[in-house]
């Protein structure tokens, strides 16, 4: 072999171990792009599934329970039905209110004088009525008894009495049902934190499975990652779609999402939970207004539901008021009246806000939410 050929042999191979080294540089250039694929900022967190876990090739020999097992499909609950629902939460507000006991026992006292009427108006005080609903039902009473004599049953008087201040005649129909034109009704939770919002979303939501209804979840409170990871756990339980959005999102981009999924997919019913936690007066109004006014762009609010606790008193009446400024009230539900001797807090913040109690809360159960009526109330109160 001659000097020039060898120097030919050489070339040649340093060319095609440089080469090579190029093409193994290219190739993990490119696998390293697709790792790092942009990712779809903003977008819909529960609809996501799980990236897969890439697992390390198994040894041989391995057992076979180290393959990754399916995750077990989640079993969808049955809500139990308004009516053995009213009959349960009948039964635990007659146990937990001394009120209808003690006006009876006084009522049943041989002489009404006018240290029992005194006692009657404390109780009816106590049990946050209100002043003037109090007096009413006094003077009613007392000009009942006196007129009508032996006639009439004191018990069955205070019953119509107490009736008429709750105010049978007011509509409670739940508006969960959209126009006609197919779109669905929307209902907006509103109410300061932790008086039960997301919980009273969830229950809700199942009241309207267990009635055949198709229903969304929109986890408009933004505020707190857990808010929304505690609308899923109700959402999932009955099947129902919960749409939220990352820690922080404008939650009326959420409450507006919503809207669009269950109008996309046709459901019944879009309900959409918000945050209580406001710090001033007009941060309130403005969030809360632009909620309403962002889903509004697709269609109607049908309800809006403001949320109290029953067991917060004079409090609770004042945040209903600024409430019910910042948007339209129109339906209330109070909860937590379950072990509460605060029952009259029912009249109190109807007449407050002109607007109906529409649903109580009575326990922390999945099912412990029943629709509001006077007679059944009154009732349940008087045991
Ligand atoms: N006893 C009882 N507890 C209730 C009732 N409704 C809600 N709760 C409890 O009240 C607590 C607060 O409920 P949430 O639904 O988280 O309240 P929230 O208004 O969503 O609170 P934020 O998201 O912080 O604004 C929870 O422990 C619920 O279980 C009820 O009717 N009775
Ligand atoms: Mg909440």
């Amino acid at each position: 072999m001659d000097m020039v050929t060898l120097i030919v042999i050489i070339a040649v191979a340093a060319v095609a171990i440089i080469g090579g080294g190029i093409a193994g540089l290219v190739t993990t250039t490119r696998r390293r792009k697709g790792r790092s694929l942009p990712t779809e900022a903003g977008t819909d967190v529960i609809t996501r599934p799980e990236e897969p876990t890439v697992e390390e090739p198994s040894v041989e020999g391995a057992e076979p329970e180290t393959v990754p097992a399916e995750p077990a499909a989640p079993v969808i609950e049955k809500p139990e039905s308004t009516a053995s629902r009213l009959v349960r939460l009948r039964q635990r507000l007659a146990g937990s209110n001394a009120l209808g006991r003690g006006l009876l026992n006084l009522l049943s006292t041989d002489k009404l004088d006018e240290d029992t009427w005194e006692s009657i108006e404390d109780l009816l005080l106590t049990a946050d009525i209100g002043v003037a609903p109090t007096q009413e039902l006094v003077d009613g009473l007392r000009t009942r008894l006196r007129v009508e004599g032996g006639k009439v049953d004191p018990k069955a008087a205070l019953r119509e009495e107490l009736i008429k201040l709750v105010d049978p005649d007011m509509d409670r129909r739940l508006q969960v049902s959209g126009a006609d034109d197919g779109a669905p009704g929307v209902v907006l939770m509103v109410g300061v934190n932790g008086t039960g919002k997301t919980t009273t979303t969830g229950k809700l939501a199942r009241i309207l499975v267990s009635e055949d209804r198709k229903v969304v979840l929109g986890a408009a409170d933004t505020f707190r990652a857990a808010a929304a990871e505690q609308l899923t756990t109700w959402g999932e339980r009955v099947g129902v779609e919960v749409i939220r959005g990352p820690e922080g999102t404008d939650p009326a981009s959420v409450a507006f999402d919503s809207v669009k999924e269950g109008l996309d997919t046709g459901v019944d019913t879009v309900i959409v939970d918000t945050a209580g936690r406001l710090q001033n007066k007009a941060g309130l109004m403005d969030e809360l207004g632009k909620v309403k006014r962002v889903i509004e762009k697709q269609t109607p609010v049908t309800e809006v539901l403001l949320v109290l606790d029953a067991t917060t008193g004079q409090n609770g009446l004042i945040q209903a008021r600024v409430f019910s400024e910042a948007v339209a009230v129109s339906g209330i539900v109070l909860t937590k009246l379950d072990g509460s001797a605060k029952g009259g807090i029912v009249v109190a913040v109807q007449r407050e806000l002109g607007v109906p109690v529409k649903l109580v809360g009575l326990g922390e159960g999945p099912d412990d939410l029943a629709p509001f009526t006077p007679e059944a109330f009154v009732d349940a109160l008087l045991g």
